[in-house]
């Protein structure tokens, strides 16, 4: 045998033991939407193999090496078919990493102009010819936006995309794509609800978990460039020497995959840990201390982020503890990362009662009047809805009200009000009707996405945090469909006009299979589960119905400790009606947002349904847009969402046997339970709220 065909017979024995084992091996949901199965339709299989004979990549760094990596893994799972790193004698096709910088072939393409257009991180996909050959480019002006656009060129293999004739540009449209975590230092996850914290302070920093290397393959396959890695709670330890070389460990790992590393920071670290008086902002030994923790940082992590903050809410420190603002606080830490590159992310989630009586009304009344005064590496970090990570809310009225403070966007991907890991609710609908939402700020089309991007009004910076939904459960998400929300997030974050449809599709297609049944099952399950989620636990505008786990309905909730942590005090029930009024003649709350939503969502007539009872309170007898009464329609919508439920496990059933089964099994069960909580919440909502309606 000569050379050529010995590869061929290794490569054939080498395919038929990747197909013989795939069917056996069991999938507990480890390996994400980067599973790499083989494809199944053999000429196609045959096609990506021919074009990817060999990967021509330069030597290059640690990004370019992952780079790679990834590629041969993810092509070996795919074709079974192992690309070798030098162009194959026979006429086969090429994939040709690289930057004009680092690659002769790149350089020879001469793709300036639109390499230009792409941006630090972006990249471009192209088919050329090159000597009779077919050769794959994924070209970027730095190694991360090659690595961003290996993913790119996988995720078109593994969704049955044609990869013949490419001719993509990609550019990221927010600067800082980001998680929060919300991990404790004992290792449990606030309103985490799928295992405990992926960081094991322990054993850190002399070893580190290989899980943290695919957490990171995981957000680069997605764009996300920056993990904020402790809780907002923030426990100032994490700043003391030890903890940093911990979190260097950390940073080092990622690093590789274009992620940052970012501290949430507690405010009166230099008390509890730095041994000062007092944690004033204006004071000068205070603020020596923040820049001295700057400098230590950056000399452990030079690429160091920056600082999360919860300030001067739900119990945490803040300036307004020396009777100083927000902008204080924030400008104060500002300062002492500026010469490093750092930025704070000051939370604007904050809500005190001697500022308005209405809880939604708070954080704009407070932060707008600081509007210009904050420095320019401060971001303000504002929750999407104006209450609290809700089933769903009218967008938070600070978003373009904040013309000279850039505003990073917050969003929950865990899913603490929303069924936690037990319940599927896919959230990229509920995150696109926010993104898409019109502030009006600088006329009609001024959407969140556009403020966000700084594209309403000129942002320095721009960005947005999901809360991450991660843990070390096997599968990462607790919920097998949960992991369609961390997907979706960073997809978002990359281009927040991505379509729900199109990132359910391409995340059931690289998770579960290509198979057109299953895509169709799948995808229509996800996007009918956050208005179904609604229907069954909070229709028509209501909001916080529960208790203090976040998960059981709870109507009758009358929390002794403060009245804005009731249930009670959002839907006030009476035998009058229920809602909340915030109408000019109530809270004024809609006095918040710009005409026309002032004047839109101030007169029930003309306020959507879906938010009639947070704008309004209204008689049970009020007429609707259907013709049934507000009591009726109420009825109508738990009804129909406990239907929808049980219909979700009708149709996952109708899957069986045809997707692995440790996978199917385990969300069988989650659906199952789904469909008896949504009955649960149906009952006890009706029956709580009837006692009004019908006494
Ligand atoms: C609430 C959560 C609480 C968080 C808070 C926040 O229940 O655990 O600390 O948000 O965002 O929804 O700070």
């Amino acid at each position: 045998m000569d050379n050529v065909t010995k590869g061929r017979v290794a490569a054939v024995a080498c395919l038929v033991f990747v197909f013989a084992a795939a069917p056996a091996r069991g999938e507990d949901g480890y390996d994400l939407w980067l599973r790499y199965r083989p494809i199944v339709d053999e000429a196609r299989r045959v096609e990506i193999s021919a074009h990817a004979t060999a990967i021509v990549a330069p030597a290059g760094g640690e990004t370019m090496r992952v780079a790679v990596d990834e590629l041969q893994r993810g092509l070996r799972g795919l074709t079974g078919h192992e690309a070798s790193r030098v162009p194959a004698p026979d006429r086969g096709g090429a994939i040709v990493l690289g930057t004009p910088a680092s690659s002769p072939a790149i350089a020879a393409l001469r793709l300036e102009e639109a390499l230009k257009a792409v941006g630090d991180e972006g990249y471009v996909l192209r088919s050329v010819r090159v000597q009779d050959r077919p050769v794959t480019v994924v070209a970027a002006r730095h190694d991360i936006g090659v690595l961003y656009g290996t993913f790119h060129l996988l995720r078109l293999i593994q969704t049955s995309a044609s990869v013949t004739s490419l001719d993509v540009s990609e550019r990221p449209r927010l600067n800082r794509r980001l998680l929060n975590h919300w991990d404790n230092m004992d290792g449990s996850i606030e309103r985490g609800y799928a295992g405990r914290s992926l960081w094991n302070w322990a054993a850190l920093p002399a070893t580190v978990d290989s899980r943290i290397a695919d957490y990171a393959r995981a957000n680069a396959s997605l764009g996300i460039n920056g993990t904020v890695i402790n809780s907002v709670n923030a426990n100032a330890r994490t700043l003391q020497p030890e903890y940093l070389d911990k979190v260097a460990a950390i940073a080092r790992v990622l690093r590789p995959y274009g992620i940052r590393v970012y501290l949430s920071a507690n405010f009166s670290a230099p008390r509890t840990i730095g041994g000062l008086a007092t944690a004033d902002p204006l004071d000068a030994a205070v603020a020596a201390w923040w820049r001295a923790k700057a400098d230590e940082i950056y000399a452990r992590i030079p690429d160091f982020g920056g600082f999360a903050v919860k300030a001067n809410s739900e119990g945490q420190p803040g300036p307004q503890d020396y009777k100083r603002t927000h902008a204080d606080g924030a400008n104060m830490l500002a300062d002492a990362l500026a010469s490093h590159g750092g930025v704070v992310m000051w939370r604007a989630f904050v809500y005190d009662d001697s500022v308005d009586p209405d809880r939604v009304k708070r954080a704009y009344l407070e932060f707008t009047r600081l509007d210009g005064t904050f420095r320019d590496n401060v971001f303000v970090q504002v929750k999407n809805g104006a209450l609290d990570f809700q089933p769903r809310e009218p967008f938070h009225p600070l978003f373009g009200a904040m013309p000279k403070t850039p505003l990073m966007a917050e969003l929950q991907i865990t899913q603490e009000y929303l069924g936690q890991s037990t319940h599927a609710v896919y959230l990229a609908p509920m995150w696109r009707e926010f993104l898409a939402s019109d502030t009006f700020a600088a006329g009609p089309g001024s959407t969140v996405a556009r403020v966000i991007e700084g594209d309403v009004h000129p942002y320095a910076d721009t960005g947005i945090a999901g809360v991450a939904n991660t843990g070390s459960d096997r599968n990462w998400t607790g919920h097998g469909l949960a992991q369609a929300n961390w997907h979706a997030y960073g997809r978002l974050a990359w281009n927040p006009s991505l379509s729900p449809e199109g990132l359910a599709d391409e995340w059931v297609r690289m998770t579960w299979s290509n198979e057109a049944r299953i895509v169709a099952t799948i995808t229509d399950l996800l996007l009918r589960s956050r208005e179904t989620y609604v229907d069954y636990t909070m229709p028509l505008g209501l909001h916080h119905l529960i208790g203090g786990d976040h998960y059981a309905p709870m109507p009758e909730n009358a929390d002794p400790r403060r009245a804005d942590w009731s249930a009670i005090y959002y839907h006030r029930a009476s035998r009058d009606g229920v809602g909340v009024d915030r109408s000019r003649r109530g809270t004024d709350a809609v006095g918040q947002y710009r005409s026309p939503l002032r004047e839109r969502w101030a007169d029930p007539a003309t306020t959507p349904d879906a938010l009639l009872l947070w704008f309004h309170r209204l008689p049970w007898t009020y007429r609707m847009a259907s013709g049934r009464t507000l009591w009726d329609e109420i009825v109508s919508h738990y009804t129909r969402g406990a239907e929808g439920a049980a219909a979700f496990e009708q149709a996952w059933q109708s899957i069986a046997g045809q997707v692995d089964a440790e996978r199917h099994v385990a969300v069988a069960a989650k659906l199952h339970q789904q469909a008896i909580d949504a009955a649960a919440w149906r009952d006890k909502c009706v029956a709580y709220f009837r006692q009004f309606a019908q006494p």
